[in-house]
C-alpha cells in the first residue's frame, strides 16, 4: 500500500472507520474513498457492485457494520445478522470480483465462545457455544472472517481478518439503549453531575470484566496490518489488560468529577462474564497499544462534553 493507492474504507462515519481515515490521512495516504450511507447502501447488492467496478479500489477497509450494545444486541438481533451479513457479503465479494489488492475485515472478540480459556487466544475461535446477549451478531462476524478465509484459499484473495475487543473514542454511539458501557457511563455521569442527580444507575452486577481498547489505537492496527500481515489466520487487537464494570464506573465517575453514588440494576444483564484478548500474536508482529484507558477516557469525555454542549 503507497501514499497514492486507492483505499475505500467501508463505513467512514462511524466509530472504527472514522478513526481510519483520520490515521490514513496523517500518515499521507492521499487517495481515500469514502460514501456516505445516503450515497452507497451496503446492503444493495447491485449498488455495491456499480461502486466497486467504477472506483476499484485497491486496498479496502471494512469497517461498516451495525453495532450497539447488549441491550440493542439482545432486543434487534435481526437486524443485527441481516445487516452485517448483506454488508460484509457484498463488500467482500465485490472486492474480490474487481480486482482488489487487498481487504481488511473487522470482526469482534464476541466470536469467541462465552466460557472461553481468558485470555482468549485466536484458535478459541468456533471452539464451543457463544454468549446469549450477541449471537446473532458474532454469527454473522464469525461467517464474514470464514467468508474471507474461503476466499483466501479457493481464489487466493489477500483478506485478512482483525478481531479487535470492546471500543471506543471519540464519535461514540452516547445513545443509552443503543451504546456500549463506556460512552453510555460518561453520559450517566456526565448528566447526574450536571443535574445534581445523588445516584447513578449502572446495569448488571459490575462484575463483569471487559477490556477496551482506544479506537485510534485499533485504527493504528488495522494501518499496521494492511502493511504487514497477510495470512488466513486472525489477529486479535486489544490491549491485554481487563476491568471490572465496577471498576470502569468508579473510573468514569472519578473522571467526570462526580460526587454521589453508584447502584447496580442486577435485572440487566451482564453477558459474558470476562472478554479478554491474548494479544501476543500481534505483540510479536510488533504492534502494541499505546493509549492507557484513563487517558483515553479523558480525551473521549472531553470530546463529549464539548460536543454535547455545542
Ligand atoms: O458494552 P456492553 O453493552 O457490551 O456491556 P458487551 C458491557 C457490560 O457493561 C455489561 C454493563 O455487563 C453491561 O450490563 N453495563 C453497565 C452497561 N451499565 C451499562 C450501560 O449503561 N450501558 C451498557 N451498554 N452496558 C457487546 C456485544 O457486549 O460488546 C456486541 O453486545 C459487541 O456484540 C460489543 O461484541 C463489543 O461487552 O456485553
Amino acid at each position: 500500500m503507497d501514499k497514492t493507492s486507492a483505499i475505500y474504507v467501508a463505513g467512514h462515519r462511524g466509530l472504527v472507520g472514522g478513526a481510519i481515515v483520520r490515521a490514513l490521512e496523517a500518515e499521507g495516504y492521499e487517495n481515500l474513498i469514502t460514501r456516505t450511507h445516503a450515497e452507497l447502501d451496503l446492503t444493495d447488492q447491485a449498488a455495491v457492485r456499480a461502486f466497486f467496478e467504477a472506483e476499484r479500489p485497491e486496498y479496502v477497509f471494512l469497517a461498516a457494520a451495525k453495532v450497539g450494545g447488549i441491550l440493542a444486541n439482545s432486543t434487534y438481533p435481526a437486524d443485527f445478522i441481516r445487516e452485517n451479513l448483506l454488508i460484509q457479503t457484498n463488500v467482500i465479494d465485490a472486492a474480490y470480483r474487481n480486482g482488489a489488492k487487498k481487504l481488511l475485515f473487522l470482526g469482534s472478540s464476541c466470536i469467541y465462545p462465552k466460557h472461553a480459556p481468558q485470555p482468549m487466544r485466536e484458535e478459541h475461535l468456533l471452539t464451543g457455544p457463544l454468549e446469549p446477549t450477541n449471537e446473532a451478531y458474532a454469527v454473522a462476524k464469525i461467517a464474514g472472517i470464514v467468508m474471507a478465509q474461503s476466499y483466501r484459499k479457493q481464489y487466493g484473495f489477500d483478506a485478512i481478518c482483525a478481531q479487535p475487543t470492546n471500543l471506543y473514542g471519540p464519535g461514540d454511539n452516547f445513545d443509552l439503549e443503543t451504546s456500549h458501557v463506556l460512552p453510555a457511563l460518561i453520559r450517566k455521569f456526565h448528566e447526574a453531575k450536571l443535574a445534581g442527580e445523588p445516584e447513578v444507575v449502572v446495569w448488571g452486577t459490575g462484575t463483569p470484566r471487559r477490556e477496551f481498547l482506544h479506537v485510534d489505537d485499533l485504527a493504528s492496527a488495522c494501518v499496521f496490518l494492511m502493511r504487514n500481515y497477510s495470512d488466513e489466520e486472525i489477529v486479535n487487537v486489544g490491549v491485554g489488560e481487563d476491568v471490572s464494570i465496577g471498576e470502569l464506573a468508579e473510573m468514569i465517575s472519578d473522571i467526570v468529577g462526580y460526587g454521589g453514588t453508584i447502584v447496580y440494576d442486577a435485572s440487566k444483564p451482564d453477558g459474558t462474564p470476562r472478554k479478554l484478548l491474548d494479544v501476543s500474536k500481534l505483540s510479536s508482529l510488533g504492534w502494541r497499544a499505546s493509549i492507557g484507558l484513563r487517558e483515553g477516557i479523558e480525551g473521549t469525555y472531553q470530546w463529549y462534553a464539548n460536543r454535547s454542549h455545542a
